[in-house]
């Protein structure tokens, strides 16, 4: 009898785990990484190249329920200066089926990247005494329902 009890038990947690994976992700998403890189091709004409990684972890089945779902990731760029950093670029959204944004067994990834000639936006100070550029990212990953968790990347410097 006690095995019996047992095994209905487990019967029931088994469909319940079912239900839940099939309404709604599992986990709420609470992990978000930002990265930038700019870089420098040499091509004529010369360009800035701007690479923007961000990762929110979470298994496969969140990851692809997350985007269907309606999830995006919206990132703006900033310049760094002394009081308040101006943003400089954005929001650029991107959701499910947009080039860049995938979800795989680690998690939703957008990697995304292009050029820019030289005094783009990233020329964030052009003065006299101050012309060098910093330059960093705000990734949000925004669910479907609104809610938002958001990672500032690192910075990037350089006269851009
Ligand atoms: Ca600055
Ligand atoms: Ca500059």
């Amino acid at each position: 009898m006690k095995s019996v009890l047992k095994r209905l038990a487990a019967v029931v947690v088994a469909g319940v785990g079912v239900v839940s994976l099939a309404t709604a992700p599992a986990q709420a998403a609470t992990v978000i990484t930002a990265h930038l890189e700019i870089g420098f091709n040499t091509g004529v004409p010369a360009a800035r190249t701007i690479n923007l990684n961000v990762h929110v972890p979470m298994n496969e089945y969140d990851a692809n329920g997350y985007l269907i779902h309606g999830a995006r990731i919206q990132v703006r760029f900033y310049g760094s200066d002394p009081g308040s950093d101006p943003m400089i670029y954005g929001p650029i959204t991107w959701y499910r089926g947009d080039y860049g944004l995938t979800a795989g067994a680690d998690g939703i990834h957008l990697d995304y990247g292009w050029e820019v000639p030289q005094g783009s936006f990233l020329n964030e100070d052009s003065g006299f005494a101050n012309n060098g550029d910093e330059v960093y990212i705000v990734a949000k990953f925004i669910d479907g329902d609104g809610a938002t968790i958001s990672a500032t990347s690192n910075t990037e410097e350089g006269i851009y």
